[in-house]
């Protein structure tokens, strides 16, 4: 917890002590690292920082640029047409000149911040991400840093800024605002020439950005390694900018394209066109998708996903705690396309109808049943919801598979008076609806189910850590403590404490463990380089290679307020570092293991 005060402090020091931006961003960002710090100031999964995010599980994704304005065609000097959309001027080898020819007459006068946000929650969203720069380089804001952008590079009217209106209208809606920004950058001449003056104008843009719109939310993306521009963004580049970014505003919620889209970078992870099959083990997750089949606007591009299905993939994502980002393109005028403006109100329409929404917002993988193959569950507290795509024929069952024991105490079919008969049944629950669906697009069965009780929480302080400054955790420890929780990204420059050099250490955590439950724990691990897990005397993870950041699992079944002896051991050779513990079991979310639940010998 005093790594928690002084990252704190230092972001404070850094806001007021470094407003102008030099060569030196990254090292003033490293001023606030070095030995002893720990990047991982909250847990993602729990923290006050990421609920609204957690909670939100739906926002609109925008893809606007002076690319929008190509609406999707580009006609070659042969006469011959080439599509795509935002990666129009690399894909269809537009020359820049051309490419900046068309961006100044780049002129979406009908943007209407308003609509947008109307649009957004007539979905249901909760928060917006839009492009502030794409691959490029052009930004949708008056930037100091260039003229390539939307004031200075356009027809568009000099005193208008976008982002400025889709954050005002944003606010008055309750909804947040994040933005996109690409690292990989196309368009400016330092970026492959001289990376470290690129690197200190994005740090300037991402200032502007960060202090002007006040994002809730930063979206990276272009963090691969790549050609023409060559690309080498590195773990390490990954570091200082979100320590920086952090410095900014500790409350950002910043998605892992910042460093290398591992589990250990940013805030969650970012499935792109695709759902996970299950909850992602060692970080909270969101998918992107498009609403057709481009990013960016493109006018023949009328391959439009469907209501239901786009009400189908919001309920996968949700009932695996995910977060569903769905994607617009505005057109050259900025308008949203009206095909796009009706799917979204679809979705509304449905989560807004007899209170089906419940099963998405706040909701999260179920736990105690399995995925049936006729729809989703989710859960909110005691509260289970089943959302039927295949409805079943006139008195055939819906089966449930239990994980654990529980017992359903409620049925109903939301919006209907329908019977909603429940029998045990195998390994689980029939629910059998006496009626028709309510909707083509899913049928929500709600049951109130009472879960075996827990274990009153615990009154734990943590674990005993011992801390070597070797990686063979050989002799006498240099420090001995109570850490409250094992939650540490040390990544480079970090350690456990200042005297802890950041190469070469390890710690052997020991105490006991209580869970609240009496059921299978999974314990998983993020660990970099070694890690060894014991819980009861038994070894449940092992991964002593030594690998780069790493998610390992094992299981073990437990008796709900118990104390079972555990102990943990990190090793740290070189390079980057990192050790997380987290469990989840049927009725416990995926998190770090809970301070009140671990106890010092
Ligand atoms: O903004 C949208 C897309 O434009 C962007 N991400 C979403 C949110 C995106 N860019 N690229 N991709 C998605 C696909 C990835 C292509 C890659 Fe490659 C294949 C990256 C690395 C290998 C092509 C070949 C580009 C670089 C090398």
């Amino acid at each position: 917890m005093t790594h928690l005060r002084s990252l704190a402090l230092s972001g404070v020091l850094l806001a007021a002590t470094c407003l102008a931006v030099t060569p030196g961003t990254a090292s003033a960002a490293a001023a606030a690292s070095g030995p002893g710090t720990n990047y991982a100031f909250d847990d993602p999964f729990t923290s006050a920082r990421t609920a609204w995010w957690r909670d939100a599980r739906f926002g609109m994704f925008i893809h606007f640029g002076d690319y929008s304005n190509w609406e999707g065609e580009y006609t070659r000097p042969d006469g011959t047409v080439c599509r795509d959309a935002e990666w129009i001027k690399r894909n269809c080898n537009i020359p820049m000149a051309e490419y900046e020819q068309k961006a100044a007459t780049f002129n979406p006068k009908d943007f209407d911040a308003k609509a947008v946000v109307a649009a957004a929650k007539s979905a249901g969203m909760r928060y917006i991400v839009i492009t502030s720069k794409h691959h490029d380089g052009y930004a949708m804001w008056p930037t100091k840093q260039n003229t390539w952008n939307l004031r200075d590079h356009s027809s568009f009217d000099k005193n208008r800024d976008i982002l400025a209106e889709l954050k005002k209208a944003a606010d008055a809606a309750g909804i947040k605002l994040g933005l996109y920004y690409s690292i990989w950058d196309w368009h400016d001449p330092d970026f492959a020439s001289d990376f470290p003056k690129y690197k200190q104008r994005m740090y300037a843009q991402l200032k502007e950005l960060v202090d002007n719109y006040h994002p809730a939310l930063l979206w990276f993306d272009g963090d691969w390694n790549t050609d023409n521009p060559t690309n080498n963004w590195s773990p390490r580049d990954g570091e200082d900018l979100e320590s920086y970014l952090r410095g900014l505003d500790r409350n950002l919620v910043i998605n892992n394209r910042v460093g290398k889209r591992r589990v250990t970078d940013g805030d969650y992870g970012t499935p792109e066109q695709e759902i996970p099959a299950a909850p992602v083990d060692g970080q909270l997750w969101e998918s992107c998708m498009t609403i057709n089949d481009h990013w960016g606007y493109a006018r023949y591009d009328d391959n439009w996903k469907s209501g239901p299905t786009l009400v189908h993939n919001l309920l996968t994502t949700s009932s695996r705690s995910g977060n569903y980002l769905l994607n617009i393109g505005p057109d050259s005028l900025g308008r949203v396309p009206a095909e796009a403006a009706q799917r979204l109100k679809a979705i509304g329409d449905w989560s807004g109808t007899a209170g089906q929404g419940a099963a998405i917002y706040r909701a999260g993988y179920p736990g105690v049943v399995t995925e049936p193959g006729w729809g989703t569950v989710s859960r909110s507290g005691n509260d289970l919801y089943a959302s039927v795509s295949q409805w079943p024929g006139a008195g055939k069952p819906l089966h449930l598979t239990a994980t654990v024991p529980f017992t359903v105490t409620g049925a109903a079919v939301l919006g209907s008076g329908q019977q909603v008969t429940v029998t045990k049944a195998g390994d689980g629950y029939d629910i059998t609806p006496s009626g028709n669906a309510t909707n083509p697009s899913a049928t929500v069965i709600k049951l109130s189910i009472a879960p075996q009780s827990p274990a009153a929480p615990g009154s734990g302080t943590g674990l005993k850590a011992e801390i070597f400054d070797n990686d063979q955790l050989s002799g006498t420890p240099k420090i001995t403590r109570t850490d409250p929780s094992i939650n540490y990204t040390w990544r480079f420059l970090g350690s456990p404490a200042p005297s802890i050099p950041s190469d070469h250490f390890g710690t052997r955590w020991t105490g006991w463990i209580q869970p609240r439950h009496s059921e299978t724990y999974q314990v998983t691990t993020v660990s970099d380089d070694t890690v060894q897990v014991w819980i009861d005397g038994k070894l449940i993870v092992s991964d002593t290679t030594p690998h780069g950041p790493q998610v390992d699992k094992g299981s073990i079944t437990l008796q709900a307020g118990r104390k079972y002896s555990i102990r943990v051991e990190h090793t740290e050779q070189t390079g980057e570092a990192y050790m997380k513990l987290l469990w989840s079991s049927p009725n416990t979310p995926q998190q770090i293991v809970p301070t009140q639940q671990l106890y010092t010998p």
